[in-house]
């Protein structure tokens, strides 16, 4: 198998009561899983097995046709899924500070807009998808929303924080109340880490 599920660094019920544990569970094990496992079962053989998930996000469209639809979808799933376990857990929450907290303060307006343009994105994301802070290619902070599993990435931006809007990221526990679910995730986002990538992206 070329590709596999990163364990979580927290347990699952970490998150509670902002992210409950059987969502969790299920998310990780099951959703993750099977877009790893359907990424494997169509990349294994090829020489596209030994792309790295980010590759894969970011260039799935240079792949044969008969295998895009499984890089863009299985691929991005992995990649999307990977990144955001690393930037959320337990302890969490509150205000990024430093560098990054100056960026979003001269490039969003302030903490608040950067609150309510993610939000205002999470709710606008139509069916699935995908509510990100980026770093343009400009080197400037945005917020941008992708269909499916799609990643910033494949549109040159570097994804520093994303919230999933799928439905299976919250139904459990908030069903229909994806706004509900947006407010509790600012408690559960990993600032140390989402200021680590921005460090990153920007040097
Ligand atoms: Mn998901």
């Amino acid at each position: 198998m070329s590709f596999n599920v990163p364990d979580l660094k927290y347990p699952y019920e970490a998150l509670e009561p902002y992210i409950d544990a059987e969502t969790m569970r299920i998310h990780h094990d099951k959703h993750h899983g099977a877009y790893v496992a359907n990424l494997n079962k169509a990349l294994d053989g090829t020489e596209f097995a030994a792309w790295t998930p980010e590759d894969l996000a970011r260039d799935w469209i240079k792949l044969p046709e008969a295998l895009k639809a499984a890089a863009r979808n299985n691929g991005g799933g992995h990649y999307n899924h990977s990144l955001f376990w690393e930037l959320i857990g337990p302890d969490s929450g509150g205000k990024p500070s430093g560098a990054l907290a100056a960026a979003i303060d001269g490039d969003l307006g302030g903490f608040d807009a950067f609150k309510t343009e993610l939000t205002k994105a999470g709710l606008g994301r139509f069916g699935s998808g995908w509510a990100w802070l980026v770093l343009g290619a400009d080197k400037k902070l945005a917020i941008v929303s992708t269909p499916n599993q799609d990643n910033p990435l494949a549109e040159n931006r570097v994804p520093l924080l994303g919230v999933d809007v799928w439905e299976h990221a919250y139904y459990l526990k908030y069903q229909n109340r994806r706004a509900d679910y947006l407010e509790a995730f600012y408690n559960v986002i990993d600032w140390k880490a989402v200021a680590e990538r921005f460090a990153k992206a920007k040097s």
